[in-house]
């Protein structure tokens, strides 16, 4: 596959240093104008200060990008959902008519391996979505982590989905869901989910090695590192789940479906919360930015050229 890197992400990648992918959908569908713009750019720079080099990665032109321009970046965050959502099904269409595209967590999984880079921040992934059991919801980022080699560090999911049934389906698709420095599975606004990660993880050292324990036996597919949002920037469980669930049933009664759905519940959270979560999902972000080159960097120095 033919992707577009800039001079930096190329040099890194041959030189065996840390590259750390970013995606775009959460600029153009997963937070308004214009915090999207300043927290991609924050999450680039708290990357570098950590040692790391970013490669945000889209699709301008019809062409997969890894390591977007500011100015490209920042046309992201105006446009927002002018710009299509691209998954793994949309990505031949978006690609043959040149158009532009967001990537979700799995298309940014497949350019980031076709580029080389191991490495994947977000905040967080999608799911099996609740009531899935009716309408067959499950995101297919969970397909492309069962997959493509790449390792995604996130705040866990969000309560929007059935965070009991996408461990059942990461473990079908053999996705080990590592906790960073916590044996719980993190539930995005919150620290909690009252369900187990396969592993608690001590530091990235140890990261590292199971990472490369993956990769050097050929077993295909992503590695799931879950980081919990910082304790001062968490929300009140109860709260954000009675929010939660009026979006949900404000999306049934619109009879909002598919691709919708996701960036739907995004908006209308922040909506309800007047922005409070938003203010914590900018923050996990940063959180998972710092985590993410620091297993980057203890990677690439253990393993790497
Ligand atoms: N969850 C979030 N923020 C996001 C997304 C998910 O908390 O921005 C975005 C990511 O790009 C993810 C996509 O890959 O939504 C999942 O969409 P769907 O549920 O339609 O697969
Ligand atoms: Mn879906």
């Amino acid at each position: 596959m033919n992707v577009r890197m800039n001079a930096e992400v190329e040099q890194a990648l041959r030189e065996g240093k840390p590259v750390v992918a970013l995606e775009s959908t959460i600029i153009s569908h997963g937070m308004p104008y214009p915090q999207n713009v300043e927290t991609a750019l924050q999450v680039e720079k708290i990357i570098r200060e950590n040692g790391g080099v970013p490669a945000t990665v889209g699709i301008i032109g019809g062409v997969c990008v890894a390591g977007m321009t500011e100015e490209e970046i920042r046309e992201f965050g105006w446009k927002g959902q002018e710009i299509p959502k691209v998954s793994r099904r949309d990505l031949p269409v978006i690609m043959a008519t040149g158009s532009w595209g967001a990537t979700t967590v799995a298309t940014t999984m497949i350019i980031a391996a076709a580029a080389g880079i191991e490495f994947f921040v977000t905040g967080g992934i999608g799911g099996v979505h609740r009531g899935a059991e009716q309408t067959f919801d499950i995101s297919a980022d969970l397909e492309e982590l069962g997959r493509t080699n790449v390792t995604v560090i996130c705040a866990g999911a969000k309560a929007i989905l059935d965070l009991e049934k996408t461990l059942e389906v990461l473990e079908t698709k053999g996705v080990p869901v590592l906790g960073w420095q916590t044996d719980e599975l993190p539930a995005f606004y919150t620290r909690t989910s009252g369900l187990k990660v396969d592993h608690a993880l001590k530091d990235a050292a140890e990261a590292a090695a199971i990472i490369h324990a993956k990769r050097s036996f050929g077993l295909d597919g992503g590695v799931l590192i879950t980081n919990p949002i910082p304790e001062e920037y968490s929300m009140d469980p109860e709260e954000i789940n009675a929010v939660i669930r009026s979006a949900i049933a404000e999306m049934d009664s619109l009879g909002i479906k598919g691709k919708e759905c996701t960036p739907f519940l995004l908006a209308k959270i922040a909506e309800i919360t007047g922005g409070e979560s938003l203010a914590s999902n900018i923050r996990l972000v940063f959180n998972n930015a710092k985590t993410g080159t620091e297993i980057a960097k203890e990677y690439c120095k253990a393993y790497g050229k």
